[in-house]
């Protein structure tokens, strides 16, 4: 196994599918998390002045999808079948136009926050996590994303599921994504896993309330 460094801020966000994918295949790597006043050191050292980047034999990649299909290859959590990749990719994918909405203002106006939560809510959800639940129900099994195994795919969703119940996203309720029962099912089977309760013992989940209005 080569060396591996994953750098990231002390967040979640888009690097804990990639540190569920260390756990759940007991990969050794370096979690190196770093604060916010440490970004501006950290940032001109990455490739594209973004994280997480993963540091393999001292030499560092970035863009976290990629990062995942390589950590899920050596983590046997990424198919081997070239259609199964390729329903694992579409998830995954999709998970990707969704954070793109979620992400989509970053400012400090709250009437434009509001309305692009309100998209989400409204449109984006529906539209992606819609769409995913069906396309699930051909791809995988009652609580695989595809197929019968854990796959990294289960490993996004998961997060992307505890990022909405957490409570972080303002003007969008916590129990949005629950009408949707084979995403559930695939949560509740990661967050289910020992390995993971215990992970989640370590790094618990802040619980928030989101403003409404
Ligand atoms: N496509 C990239 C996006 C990476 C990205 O935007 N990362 C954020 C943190 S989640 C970041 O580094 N933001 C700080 C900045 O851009 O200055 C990926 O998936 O890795």
């Amino acid at each position: 196994m080569p060396s591996l460094k994953l750098t990231y801020f002390d967040l979640r966000g888009r690097a804990e599918p990639i540190r569920l994918a260390f756990l759940l295949s007991d990969i050794e790597y370096e979690d190196d998390r770093f604060s916010f006043p440490q970004w501006k050191e950290v940032k001109p050292k990455t490739p594209y002045g973004s994280v997480p980047t993963l540091t393999v034999d001292g030499e560092q990649m970035a863009q976290s999808g990629a990062i995942l299909r390589y950590v899920g290859k050596l983590a046997a959590l990424y198919p081997s079948d070239a259609i199964a990749a390729l329903k694992v990719d579409e998830v995954m994918e999709t998970l990707v136009d969704l954070n793109n909405s979620t992400y989509s203002y970053r400012g400090s106006d709250t009437e434009q926050l509001k309305a692009a939560r309100k998209k989400l809510v409204d449109e984006d959800i529906p539209r992606y996590v819609g769409a995913l639940e069906k396309r699930l129900e051909t791809f995988g099994g009652a609580s695989h994303a595809v197929g019968n195994e854990l796959t990294v795919a289960d490993l996004v969703i998961t997060c992307t599921v505890n990022s909405v119940q957490c409570g972080i996203l303002d003007y969008v309720p916590v129990d949005v994504l629950d009408q949707y029962p084979r995403i559930n099912a695939i949560h509740k089977a990661v967050m289910d896993n020992p390995k993971v309760v215990e992970w989640y013992k370590k790094y618990p989940i802040k619980k928030q309330t989101p403003k409404m209005d």
